[in-house]
């Protein structure tokens, strides 16, 4: 696989403008999301489809999850940055979640 490339911020801006609910982590080349779900059920099941697709891009959140709350950052290490494949992931969560009863975006 070839090596990705961060993405300038400008871009990412550009990304994000289309991926609603993420933003710029302050001080970090990444992006973040809080999902809120139902329940602990549907945000540990929301981490289970994603962790099968993080696995297959190998490329891998870091997140942490308490009850209904999951809070993710995205970044790729290898690059230094945020990269195509953060957006990829980004997006993938947002297909899972829409499909889970996410209860607000808080
Ligand atoms: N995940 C993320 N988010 N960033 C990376 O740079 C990264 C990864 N690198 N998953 C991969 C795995 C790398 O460590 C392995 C060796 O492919």
């Amino acid at each position: 696989m070839s090596r990705p490339v961060a993405l300038s911020e400008a871009h990412v801006l550009e990304a994000l403008a289309a991926l609603d609910l993420w933003e710029l982590v302050p001080a970090r080349p990444a992006i973040r999301r809080t999902y809120v779900f139902e329940n602990f059920i549907e945000a540990f099941g929301f981490m289970t489809r994603v962790a099968m697709v993080a696995e297959s891009l190998d490329h891998h959140p870091e997140w942490s999850n308490v009850y209904n709350r999951v809070e993710v950052v995205l970044t790729t290490h290898d690059a230094g940055g945020v990269t195509a494949l953060d957006l990829t992931l980004a997006r993938r969560m947002d297909a899972f979640a829409q499909n889970a009863s996410r209860r607000s975006d808080a």
